[in-house]
């Protein structure tokens, strides 16, 4: 039995994108740690995760081997002052993009093993709902980078 050459085009097409679908994975792109002005026990990161795929996802935690701990922070301006809170997940809409900036959203990194310097590169991971892990180097900037 032959297969019309259109129909196998169809399947191997069908076969290749449901691949796709279940292999796609977000990308932390421009990830970058603001190092504080003065030694501090804490520095905030930043970054864009894009979600190229057709499915929406989330990340529900982070961690790095340079930190004791990692959360995810969103500052806020409550009645004139800025206020930071834990948030317990980073949605990431289907090709969509989450990011974190200064003044907003942004990963809050604690309890530094070692001094962190100017040029460094730290390796952080995300945790996806889905269990999944995203892994990116964050550059070390100096405090007046934007
Ligand atoms: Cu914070």
């Amino acid at each position: 039995m032959v297969f019309p050459r259109s129909l196998c085009l169809a399947l191997l097409l069908a076969a290749s994108f449901s691949a796709r679908a279940a292999d796609c994975v977000p990308v932390v792109e421009s990830a970058w740690i603001r190092q504080p002005p003065m030694p501090m026990p804490m520095m905030a990161g930043f970054a864009e995760i894009r979600n190229p795929c057709v499915d929406a996802a989330s990340i529900v935690s982070a961690r790095s081997p340079a930190f004791g701990s990692v959360e995810l922070h969103e500052t806020r301006k409550v009645d004139g002052v800025s206020r930071m809170r834990h948030v317990a997940s980073l949605p990431l809409p289907a090709k969509g993009t989450a990011t974190l900036a200064p003044g907003g959203l942004h990963l809050m990194l604690m309890q530094p093993v070692a001094p962190v310097e100017v040029g460094q590169r730290i390796a952080i991971e995300f945790e996806l709902a889905d269990g999944r892990w995203l892994r990116a180097d964050f550059d070390v900037r100096p405090p007046a980078a934007l």
